[in-house]
């Protein structure tokens, strides 16, 4: 672990700045997503813990296919950021936005190339490994959504070991401090058991969840129950 005090300056910096950087803009964030949408969670959470002010637009899939959202993202996809005169689909882009916007140059996206590097790499994982194992597996067992419930269990516990081994050495996903990694990765992790992956197994695992709900401003997900 790296020196917590000189972290603790850095992210504060970042709050602060964000803060008088906000209040100077006229511009409300609005969110389209849903509140069980886990990649719609990964936006909002970096939102609450930078505390920025924004408003969730309900986008269930009704809504998604209606020309004026796909206005918005052609793809009907949620989530989609609107700050001002900007509209943004895909959460991993959002992060880095937001990131980029309202942190610059705090730990949450390094510049540095190899630690730049180490972070896409998991915004990567989140858009893949994450998405068609854990994700696909609460979709087709929360909403019996069409799909391979086996193949995405076979994703997800590939995904679990390395995560495992992988944080066994290191407190954060891409560094020895939360960045947007964590928070892309954070969400479909702790909602695995609702596609019924156990994360019994997997101590560091479970003990990196904790360490990014103890992020001040962390918001939680609501638990979707699992049909018998
Ligand atoms: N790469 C996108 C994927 C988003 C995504 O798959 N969203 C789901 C809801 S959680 C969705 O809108 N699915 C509807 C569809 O794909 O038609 C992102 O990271 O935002």
């Amino acid at each position: 672990m790296v020196a917590r005090g000189d972290l603790d300056l850095a992210f504060d910096d970042a709050r602060a700045t964000i803060h008088q950087d906000f209040a100077m803009t006229e511009s409300t964030i609005v969110v389209h997503g849903t509140v069980l949408s886990g990649h719609t969670h990964r936006v909002e959470n970096f939102l609450a813990i930078l505390g920025l002010p924004y408003r969730l637009e309900p986008a269930p899939m009704d809504v998604r296919q209606s020309p004026e959202f796909r206005a918005l993202n052609p793809l009907g996809q949620i989530p989609v950021l609107q700050d001002g005169d900007l509209v943004l689909a895909d959460s991993c882009a959002i992060l880095v936005y937001l990131a980029k916007r309202y942190a610059p140059g705090s730990p949450w996206l390094p510049e540095e190339p190899v630690a730049a590097a180490h972070v896409q790499r998991w915004l990567a994982i989140a858009a893949g490994e994450l998405k068609y194992g854990p994700a696909a597996a609460r979709v087709i067992t929360v909403w019996k959504s069409p799909g391979d419930l086996a193949a995405a269990h076979a994703v997800a516990a590939r995904l679990l070991r390395f995560m495992e081994g992988h944080l066994s050495q290191t407190a954060f996903l891409a560094a020895d401090h939360p960045t947007i990694a964590d928070i892309a990765c954070y969400s479909y992790i702790a909602h695995a058991p609702e596609g019924r992956i156990s994360l019994a197994e997997y101590e560091h695992v479970r003990a990196w969840l904790s360490r990014v709900e103890a992020i001040p401003g962390f918001k939680p997900m609501p638990r979707s129950a699992i049909p018998e």
